[in-house]
């Protein structure tokens, strides 16, 4: 069995975070792992508190599985600190198997869930080790310093992004004006992945469970592109069959669609 792991926090509503990822891992046949950075008291419609575990817990819980089942394929998702994002950084020279990063800086509520001093420790420590980064339009222009307002413009906060040295990244279309269009710049080229948007407030952990199950195409042994196809397929029927949950931006439907 194939075994994919997550770096990330937890969302007690089970709509984001390491809850979003390990259902996603589930669903598309593969075992999954999850190491705990952080702990959030939320519901869909507020975060109202973070609380960010040390790094050194952070890195035994993370040494302890690698010890023993180690993953064919790893994300990271709310990292919290500058201290676990520098640990982490550190852990991932050695690692062997694929690392998605996906730069979570903000709930959709406004919720730092990585402190300010971690961002560029993030950019110029964790990119360089990872095959693949997924920032969404916001997460694109905080980490470009570019001001996303065309076509043009995504373009160049893709490449101003991989200049840090991932191997991939992968601009995500959900807060683009039309279509939810991604695109990704890796070592071939540009490919743009499309989709048609879907009206809903219903996206909440869209960005978790897409790289989750990026993740998990992966761990399977996928090439990124086909992963990434897979993924999108994934991520579009589970925002359609939204179970229509909670009272704000509820959760999608992890079950749906047509996975392995
Ligand atoms: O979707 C970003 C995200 C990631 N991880 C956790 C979250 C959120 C958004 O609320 O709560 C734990």
């Amino acid at each position: 069995m194939r075994v994919a792991l997550t770096i990330a926090g937890s969302d007690p509503s089970g709509g984001a975070g390491i809850q979003a990822d390990l259902k996603t891992f589930h669903q598309f046949g593969v075992y999954g792992e999850a190491v705990i950075t952080l702990i959030t008291v939320q519901n869909t419609q507020r975060v109202s508190r973070v609380q960010t575990l040390s790094a050194d817990l952070v890195m035994e819980q993370l040494e302890a599985v690698l010890e023993d089942i180690p993953p064919d394929a790893a994300k990271t998702g709310a990292l919290g600190s500058m201290e676990v994002v520098r640990c982490l950084a550190r852990a991932a020279a050695t690692y062997e198997f694929p690392l998605v990063v996906d730069p979570v800086l903000i709930s959709t509520q406004g919720r730092r869930l990585l402190a300010p001093e971690a961002v560029d420790v993030l950019r110029t420590e964790l990119f360089p080790r990872a095959a693949l980064v997924t920032p969404n339009l916001p997460e694109a222009e905080l980490l470009s310093g570019i001001a996303i307002r065309g076509t043009e413009e995504l373009y160049r906060a893709a490449e101003t992004i991989r200049a840090h040295g991932a191997g991939a990244v992968l601009i995500k279309g959900g807060h683009r004006e039309g279509s939810a269009t991604d695109v990704l710049l890796d070592d071939e080229g540009w490919h743009e992945f499309p989709a048609p948007r879907i009206e809903t407030v219903h996206t909440h952990g869209t960005g978790c469970t897409y790289s989750a199950a990026i993740t998990a195409g992966l761990a399977c042994g996928l090439p990124l592109r086909d992963a990434i196809s897979r993924a999108k397929e994934f991520i579009h029927a589970a925002i359609a069959a939204a179970p229509k949950l909670g009272r704000g931006c509820g959760p999608l439907n992890h079950h749906a669609g047509d996975t392995p």
